[in-house]
């Protein structure tokens, strides 16, 4: 994601994979579009995740210690943020991380509000590549990072294993670590997540080539493409793919693509762990689990680690 679009777009589609970082799929429709996802009946992750926080928040929060800095990956909705600092005890303060300067100034707006006495330090910054936090910190006791939403499983084991790493660095000896992670289920219950029969992620997916078409001024017919939602059992995941319907070819800053008719781009792997292959992953990146929070159906897990 320190490439631009168009390295990223060019690599992909000369590459026979034709894959592009699911980081591209967030320009500011794409961002709306997702927020209307998490509405959706058949996208329960946000759902469930909201639901584990607010039975098990007083249980969660009794094993972090106070006076904790609150750093959290993506600034989130306020929907999660606003509870957690709720239920810390007297948190010293709260440093959101967020790739888009536009939503971090929003996330730290609206906490800064309801948090009148908390120091706000929102900080750009991209998960995929190595970031650090602001310099002029408030005076803190351990620091508790917070990465919910299941959006480290839109990251590559690699680069899952070095963020978690590079988190374990940046919050040191004492730290936490709370982080929602999405479970492995029938593909019953994950494909109409992901290929939902309002039609939203099939826009969110395909808003992608108009972007690209917006800022690279290329010639892509977004309805040459289905929207597709794709499982995998090892590792468990699904993938997001634009499968192209007919044979066409693209222009894309100032080179020439042929595709062919079932081709397809594939715009987003989404991760699907069980809690021993997280808790695997997150011990080779320094990270012990000390409890994990799972919903009655078994759809979703909230992991609390710590250094
Ligand atoms: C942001 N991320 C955790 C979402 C997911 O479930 O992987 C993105 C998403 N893609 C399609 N629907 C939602």
């Amino acid at each position: 994601m320190t490439d631009t679009l168009q390295n990223a777009v060019l690599a992909a589609l000369r590459d026979p994979a034709h894959r592009i970082s699911s980081a591209w799929l967030y320009d500011q429709r794409g961002s709306a579009l997702f927020e209307a996802i998490t509405q959706l009946p058949s996208y329960y992750p946000t759902r469930t995740e909201i639901d584990i926080l607010d039975t098990h928040l007083p249980e969660i929060t009794a094993a972090i210690p106070g006076h904790t800095l609150v750093v959290e990956l993506g600034s989130g909705s306020s929907r999660k943020t606003v509870p957690l600092l709720n239920s810390l005890h007297q948190p010293a303060g709260y440093v959101p991380l967020d790739i888009s300067a536009d939503y971090l100034a929003d996330a730290a707006d609206g906490l800064s509000a309801q948090f009148p006495g908390l120091p706000v330090l929102p900080r750009v910054a991209d998960f995929t590549s190595a970031f650090d936090l602001p310099a002029d910190l408030p005076e803190h006791g351990s620091r508790l990072g917070f990465f919910p939403g299941s959006t480290i499983g839109n990251l590559d084991t690699g680069n899952a294993r070095d963020l978690l790493r590079h988190c374990r660095m940046l919050l040191g000896g004492d730290s936490r670590f709370l982080v929602g992670i999405d479970l492995d289920k029938s593909p019953d219950i994950l494909i109409p997540a992901y290929d939902d029969p309002e039609g939203v992620t099939a826009a969110f997916n395909r808003n992608l080539l108009v972007r690209i078409n917006r800022e690279l001024g290329a010639d892509f017919d977004p309805d040459d493409f289905r929207h597709e939602a794709r499982y995998f059992e090892a590792p468990a995941r699904i993938e997001m793919h634009l499968v192209c319907e007919r044979a066409i070819t693209i222009h894309v800053a100032g080179e020439r693509f042929e595709l062919t008719a079932g081709e397809s781009l594939h715009t987003e792997t989404s991760r699907k762990y069980n809690i021993e292959a997280f808790s695997t992953l997150a011990a080779g990146a320094g990270w012990s689990v000390s409890g994990h929070w799972i919903d009655a159906r078994g759809r979703f897990a909230v992991m609390l680690m710590h250094a």
